[in-house]
Order: C-alpha cells, then sequence, then structure tokens
C-alpha cells in the first residue's frame, strides 16, 4: 500500500506530464456585435465555462495518479476546486493584459466593460489583482501547472478529516501525490538560478498566492449563487458520466437540489 505513486516518477518527468494534460485554448465563435448585456455576457461565461468543464474533467484525469482514487473522490476533489482552476487558469491568460480578462482569446472584458453584470465588478477588481500579483511574479508555464495541479489535489484537505473513517489510504494516496507536485514545483523553481533564499521565498509567494485565488473562487461561488444560477445539475450528471458512469451510481450521491 506504500507503493510510491505515481511510481518513480521524477519531478521533471511529472512536470512534462503536467504540461501535456493542460487543456486547449476554447473559443467561443459569438457574434462579436451582440451587445454586452447582462444576459449575453452570463451567456457567453456560462457558455465558455461549461467548455472549460469538460476539458476540465480530461485535464484531471491525465495527472498522474488522479484516475487511482476512487470514482467519488475525483468527484469530490473536482467539485470542490472547478472554479479555482477555471480562475487560476484566466488569470494566466489575462497575465499580458493589465486591466484585463482574457476569458477567451474573442472574449475578452475590460474592468469598465465588467459593470455590465451585477456584482461582477467586485469579482472582476479581485479576479484583476490577483492576475497582477502573478505578473509581478513572473510567474513560470511550469510553475503554473504545477499550482493548478495543486489546487485540484488540495481542495478537499480539510474537508476529509485525517481521523474519518472514510478510505484512510485514499487520503495518505494524496498526501504523497501532492508532496511529489511539490517537488516538481521546488524543481521548477530551482531552474530559474535564484539563490536559495530567494528559492524558498518564491515557493512561498507562489503558495499564498493559492490563498487568495481560493478567496475569490469563494466570492465568485456567492455570486453565482446569487444570480441563482444554479442549474448545475446537467452538468453534475456530464461529470459524473465522465469520470466514469457504471461504477456507483446515486446511492452515495445526494441529489442535488
Ligand atoms: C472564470 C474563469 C473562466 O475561465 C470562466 C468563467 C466564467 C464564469 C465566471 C468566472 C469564470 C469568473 C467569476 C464570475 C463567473 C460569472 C460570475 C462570476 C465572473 O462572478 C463562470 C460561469 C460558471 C457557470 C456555471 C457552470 C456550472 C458549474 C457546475 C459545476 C459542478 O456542478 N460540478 C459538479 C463541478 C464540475 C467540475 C468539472
Amino acid at each position: 500500500t506504500n507503493a510510491p505513486l505515481p511510481p518513480a516518477l521524477t519531478p521533471e518527468h511529472l512536470i512534462s506530464r503536467i504540461m501535456e494534460a493542460e487543456p486547449p485554448e476554447i473559443y467561443l465563435m459569438k457574434d462579436m456585435n451582440r451587445p454586452l448585456t447582462e444576459a449575453n455576457v452570463m451567456m457567453s461565461l456560462t457558455n465558455l465555462a461549461d467548455k472549460e468543464l469538460v476539458h476540465m474533467i480530461s485535464w484531471a484525469k491525465k495527472i498522474p495518479g488522479f484516475v487511482e482514487f476512487g470514482l467519488l473522490e475525483q468527484v469530490h476533489l473536482l467539485e470542490c476546486c472547478w472554479l479555482e482552476v477555471l480562475m487560476m487558469g484566466l488569470m494566466w491568460r489575462s497575465v499580458d493584459h493589465p486591466g484585463k480578462l482574457i476569458f477567451s482569446p474573442d472574449l475578452s472584458l475590460s474592468r469598465e466593460e465588467g459593470n455590465c453584470v451585477q456584482g461582477f465588478s467586485e469579482i472582476f477588481d479581485m479576479l484583476i489583482a490577483a492576475t497582477s500579483r502573478v505578473r509581478e511574479l513572473k510567474l513560470q508555464r511550469e510553475e503554473y501547472v504545477c499550482l493548478k495541479a495543486m489546487i485540484l489535489l488540495n481542495s478537499n484537505m480539510c474537508l476529509i478529516s485525517s481521523e474519518g473513517s472514510e478510505e484512510p489510504q485514499s487520503r495518505s494516496k494524496l498526501l504523497r501525490l501532492l508532496d511529489a507536485v511539490t517537488d516538481a514545483l521546488v524543481w521548477a523553481i530551482a531552474k530559474s538560478g535564484l539563490s536559495y533564499r530567494q528559492q524558498y521565498t518564491r515557493l512561498a509567494h507562489l503558495l499564498m498566492l493559492l490563498s487568495h485565488v481560493r478567496h475569490v473562487s469563494n466570492k465568485g461561488m456567492d455570486h453565482l449563487h446569487c444570480m441563482k444560477m444554479k442549474n448545475m445539475v446537467p452538468l453534475y450528471d456530464l461529470l459524473l458520466e465522465m469520470l466514469d458512469a457504471h461504477i456507483m451510481h446515486s446511492s452515495r450521491l445526494p441529489p442535488r437540489p
């Protein structure tokens, strides 16, 4: 049970596996002449998120070790972190466009344009600020992919208790995988030729970014709930189906309201 997982994967190899898992750029092919009304913008954003979530599932499955977790664990991890992962991607795409959010190559919104959706400007400002921080840190692609994998693997950490009877091996598997990604991130930072002191302060700065991402994601979640965008049921079913439909069914998964 204590076999290294993933088996003898070097940090370099792990990073290349995580890099290969990166989802493609999503185009909306939307009508550029459509006015930026609240309904149009929300429709485009939901449409985008739908497509991204499908790719996110494939991404997660390509993270070495992820598919070794039980189906419920896989579902739970994704359920906990999907908006954080989307936001991290958004920040990465927007890093070279100060003051703008590049949702997709054909949908970017400036701060002013964000005002068209009620309650959006607060989230918008937090996303822009977090993106500025990413710019300031000069986040590298290798570091970015490690951070995103860490978001996925860490999203659960304080929800599944260490004493809980629920599959203790699953938790230790998760912890070992998270440690492997940490090694990979440390390796990526070390490539930069920084001094040891600069390397571990950079590690700290990068990990502290994740706390902001979690915060903005929680705010975004509140916003989405306010907007009564609760028709998440079909997507949830889709998620289950894509992770593996048959193994278990409704028995342990409470139906969503
Ligand atoms: C951020 C990044 C990105 O790439 C796309 C979007 C689109 C919408 C944006 C959000 C974002 C940033 C924060 C915003 C939000 C709209 C309002 C909020 C601006 O302030 C998000 C659109 C979300 C649409 C809802 C989709 C339903 C998701 C259900 C997920 C689910 O039920 N499960 C089980 C998880 C599935 C994981 C694969």
